[in-house]
């Protein structure tokens, strides 16, 4: 009886710890840019590795509208494939949710595009914003690790010189609530038979 009570403790601090953001600085805040500017180009990145291609701009509060810190994958060298990477422990076959903002410059000329990819799951090619409010689109994809360590990556599209992106959070997909109630009757059950 004592095992099995372990045992579904276990399982709920699994499921806790697991929906953790695997993701560091995926808000870009670990650093300061000017307010209604930009820092370019970045020559670090806390957590990120800057890719070679090109550079990247670190945009400031209130620069194009950005209400946070957003980082410009297509910099000041507006160059293909330059952009920003970042490799992170994942677990082989596991789904995991990949979420991010993209902003391409609503209202500008010049607008630009961001490919993402997480390992060798292509997310999208030329991403865009959108085409009202402040111009920033949230995209959200479920997708399974098919190595212990993916990155999760974003490249300038080079349609462009705006190519934001902000809010980068990788999650494991943890069990739904009704399988965990499935769960929970199963040892409840197993639980009483045991009594008897
Ligand atoms: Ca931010």
């Amino acid at each position: 009886m004592k095992n099995l009570f372990g045992a579904v403790l276990g399982l709920v601090a699994l499921s806790a710890v697991s929906s953790a953001n695997l993701v560091v600085n995926g808000d870009f805040q670990a650093a300061s840019y000017p307010n209604n500017g930009f820092t370019s180009p970045l020559s670090s990145l806390a957590g990120w590795t800057i890719l070679s291609a090109g550079n990247v701009a670190g945009i400031g509060l209130g620069y194009l509208g950005a209400p946070s810190q957003e980082i410009d994958v297509s910099g000041t060298a507006d160059a293909a494939n330059g952009g920003i990477s970042q490799s992170l422990s994942t677990l082989n076959g596991y789904f995991y949710e990949v979420k991010f903002d993209i902003y391409t410059g609503f209202g500008r000329n010049q607008t630009g595009g961001v490919n993402a990819s997480f390992g060798s799951n292509n997310l999208g090619t030329n991403l865009q914003g959108q085409n009202s409010g402040n111009g920033r689109k949230t995209y959200m994809f479920t997708v399974q690790a098919g190595s212990n360590s993916e990155a999760i990556k974003f490249v300038n599209a080079n349609t462009g010189r705006v190519a934001h992106v902000d809010n980068v959070s990788v999650t494991q997909v943890v069990p739904e609530p009704a399988t965990m109630a499935g769960m929970s009757m199963f040892l409840l059950a197993l639980a009483r038979k045991r009594k008897k």
